[in-house]
């Protein structure tokens, strides 16, 4: 028996876990009480560590498809039916042909951080999708308007703010997004035990709004609509203050005078809440010593999703909160380093489009809402072979039924996961990643988001299986795959290429003595580390970071709170915020025009729960144990007008699709507003997750309809869904 630490991969809290191993094995996982950052939280899926690693259904060993059937074969059998699949389609009919969607996890390994790119970069096509586009998309877009930069995102200073007003967030079950806060619950407690507040605006009365002090119902898809009546109040009674950011703020009138059409009065009836009640948080938000706005997945999969997140933004800046403590705050995370001066070339979005729907490309890729659309139109461009990493689109997608016979109809398909599933069904060729137990881990995504700076990084906790292969190999090989040298090739040849660039990049070209590591995330990881904001310069500034300084300190090295970082972290052209950019008009305009739309009579939202994670959790017995989670509640009210029995089956219908589920009566939801989560759905044929499989689930994204998206940023619309429900029997 031993223990080892490891960062938690499964969420974005980023937690430490003190792991038991005995004979090979991860047999206990608990929090690390010693963690610089989550002091001993963890939550139930954290402590499934060994659990999840050890799933009998975890494939070892590659698949390849024979005779519609999946069966075992050797890593070099699996690289060389790639390379006779994937290969000719691309020599015959372009780079476009073949297409990427990459998923989730690539955020939670090294993998994901460091070799995810060259792949996208060697395939070369127009034609990558990702799990952004179902996600936070907009807010990548609302922040590359307002700092320059998609990935310039401020995180609220939860640690000293006094009040927070938190919009479309559930962290007591999803333990927070794009604000990276191991005990996101005991940092909300923190800051009711000082003396301040946090209020929740949300469709349904989440564990988050139940412990909140206040909880405000909203119709869904209408917080833009709130936030713009609070904007009009700050105006409207003068109460915009810039605080230190004077000085470094443009479009402060542009933004005046898209306000005015927004009243609290005119667009109370539209969300639903009260007029006086959006002019209250505005006085609020303006008066409290340091106040945060904070929006996430429910602002986000909406149609105005930029424009919302946009609108969380511009609140704070204009209530003097962005980049103050206890306002919202830029991050700094170890591997990067400050920019020299601000200003930059600013951000662009719509460098071109997708080729059925003329959707645009944001940050390198296209909506995945119009994944089906490029798979199944002829013509020049169409999509025949496609690369799947870490993504279950088939249940994470909108209109998802659709995607699912879209992909039976691939001339080729490879997919890089450890699972058999509802997407990895299709796959020709699978190539399972070694569990998270035999790879290192450092968080390139999260470290970036947190609410406190600091740096951890965990080496394997088990030697690695020699039947296995390292997911950054796996990259590596489809990498030299594609650009035509050889199913066989050894990935060293691309390490040690990648370790070039990276030296060269850090101003540090002859060094390449002086980095460590076990590994090739390992050596890049260090070069980033010495030449990041905290690093030891490769020796010029000792004492700094590099992986050695962390491989002696598992439990994470601490950097202190957030720092002010305006003027530097701005990248927008004029080196201001810049407030208003006419496409936010637009957009604005557009909201406009929704004032008196018409409102469905019944909408779907969705929801997480403590013990889910996206589609791929339910394979782990303790985490779908006891009661069926996938039921669709509905308010006592509808279920009364709907005659829907609690426990009955409901059929629901979209524009979409529709599918049959058990129904919950429950006045957590408001009227009007029936909810369903995502990720289930796991009963189609040829999988090989016989857990999940016992407990199936309905997929809700077999409603959620892809031909709506965010115009701004291509994001799919999966909450405030129009649906009919009709009792079954
Ligand atoms: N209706 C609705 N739909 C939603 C959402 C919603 O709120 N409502 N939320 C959306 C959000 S926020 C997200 S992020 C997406 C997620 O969408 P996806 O990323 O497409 O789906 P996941 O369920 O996260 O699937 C992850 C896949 O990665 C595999 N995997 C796990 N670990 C590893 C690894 O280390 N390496 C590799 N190569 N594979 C691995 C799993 O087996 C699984 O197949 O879903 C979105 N879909
Ligand atoms: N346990 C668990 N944790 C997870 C995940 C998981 O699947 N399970 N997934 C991870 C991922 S990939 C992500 S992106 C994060 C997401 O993290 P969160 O954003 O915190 O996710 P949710 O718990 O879905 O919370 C979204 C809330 O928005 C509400 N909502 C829906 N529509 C609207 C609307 O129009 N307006 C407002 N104001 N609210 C609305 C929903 O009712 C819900 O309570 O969670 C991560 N953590
Ligand atoms: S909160 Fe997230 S990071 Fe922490 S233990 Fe749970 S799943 Fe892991
Ligand atoms: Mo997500």
């Amino acid at each position: 028996m031993r223990t080892a630490y490891r960062t938690c991969p499964l969420c974005e809290a980023a937690c430490g876990l003190e792991l038991t191993v005995a004979d090979g094995e991860v047999v206990a996982a608990r929090g690390d009480r010693e963690h610089v950052f989550s002091h001993g939280f963890v939550c139930p899926k954290g402590a499934t560590f060994g659990q999840l690693s050890g799933d009998p259904d975890r494939l070892s060993r590659p698949l390849v498809r024979r005779d519609g059937r999946h069966v075992e074969v050797e890593w070099d059998e699996a690289f060389a039916a790639i390379e006779a699949g994937l290969v000719p389609i691309a020599k015959r009919y372009g780079r476009d042909a073949v297409g990427l969607y990459v998923g989730n996890p690539n955020a939670h390994t090294m993998s994901g951080g460091l070799y995810l790119a060259p792949l996208l970069k060697a395939v070369g096509s127009r034609n990558i999708f990702s799990a952004s586009t179902v996600d936070q998309m907009p807010k990548h877009v609302s922040c590359g308007y307002l700092f320059g930069h998609p990935l310039t995102i401020p995180v609220p200073d939860l640690d000293r703010t006094d009040l927070l007003l938190m919009l479309g967030a559930n962290p007591w079950e999803s333990n927070g997004s794009l604000a990276t806060a191991a005990d996101f619950p005991g940092r909300l407690k923190a800051i009711q035990a000082r003396g301040g507040r946090f209020i929740v605006v949300d469709p349904r009365r989440t564990r988050t709004a139940e412990h909140a002090d206040e909880h405000l119902f909203i119709r869904p898809g209408t917080d833009a609509f709130l936030l713009f009546g609070i904007v009009h109040t700050l105006f409207a009674e003068d109460l915009v203050d810039l605080g230190r950011l004077a000085g470094h703020v443009t479009g402060v009138e542009q933004v005046r005078d898209l306000a005015a059409g927004f009243p609290p009065e005119r667009v109370t009836a539209a969300c639903d809440v009260p007029a006086e009640r959006i002019r209250g948080l505005a006085r609020e938000l303006a008066a409290a010593p340091t106040a945060a706005v904070y929006g996430r997945i429910g602002t986000c999969t909406v149609e105005f999703g930029t424009l919302t997140s946009w609108l969380v933004d511009v609140v704070n800046v204009l209530t003097g909160n962005l980049d103050r403590p206890g306002g919202v705050m830029f991050p700094l995370a170890p591997h990067l380093r400050p920019n020299s001066r601000p200003g930059g070339k600013g951000f662009r979005g719509g460098r071109w489009h997708s080729r059925v729907r003329g959707l645009p490309e944001v940050k390198g890729e296209l909506p995945v809402a119009t994944l089906a659309d490029e798979i199944e139109t002829p013509g020049d461009g169409q999509i025949r072979a496609l690369i799947t990493v870490a993504g279950n689109p088939v249940l994470s997608t909108p209109n998802s039924g659709r995607l699912d016979r879209a992909l039976g109809g691939l001339d080729f398909m490879v997919s890089v996961d450890p699972y058999l599933n509802e997407t990895t069904r299709h796959a020709d060729v699978v190539l399972p990643p070694a569990d998270s137990t035999r790879k290192g881990h450092y968080d390139f995504a999260f470290l970036a988001l947190s609410v406190r700076n600091f740096a951890a990084y965990s080496p394997p906790v088990l030697p690695p299986d020699p039947a296995g292969m390292d997911e950054c190999d796996i990259l590596a090989r489809l990498v030299l795959l594609v650009t035509g040298r050889g199913a066989g090739a050894d990935p060293t040849t691309l390490h040690e290429a990648l370790l070039t660039q990276a030296l060269e990049k850090a101003g540090a070209a002859g060094k390449r003595h002086l980095v460590s590591g076990d590994g090739p995330a390992e050596r890049l990881l260090d070069v980033a580390l010495r030449a990041g904001a905290y690093g030891d310069g490769f020796g010029a500034r000792p004492g700094g970071l590099s992986l050695d300084r962390l491989l002696a300190s598992p439990h994470g090295v601490d950097l202190g709170p957030l720092q002010p970082r305006v003027p530097e972290v701005l990248k927008t052209p004029s080196g201001t915020v810049e407030l208003y950019v006419p496409e936010i008009g637009d957009e604005a305009s557009r909201l406009r025009g929704a004032l008196d739309r018409h409102r469905a009579d019944l909408v779907l939202i969705g929801r997480r729960h403590l013990r889910s994670n996206n589609s791929w959790g339910h394979n782990v017995p303790a985490l779908v144990k006891g009661r069926d989670r996938c039921t669709l509640q509905v308010h006592p009210a509808d279920a009364a007008r709907l005659a829907l029995a609690d426990g009955g089956e409901a059929q629901v219908t979209s524009r979409a699709g529709g599918l049959s589920a058990r129904v919950e009566v429950t006045d957590r939801v408001m009227p009007g507003v029936v909810s369903l989560p995502h990720g289930w759905g796991h009963d189609l044929p040829g999988t090989r997750i016989a857990v999940a499989a016992a407990h199936p689930g309905v997929n809700s994204n077999l409603l959620t309809d892809e031909l709506v998206v965010d115009p701004l940023s291509g994001n799919s619309v999966l909450n405030g869904i129009p649906v009919e429900v009709k009792a079954v029997g």
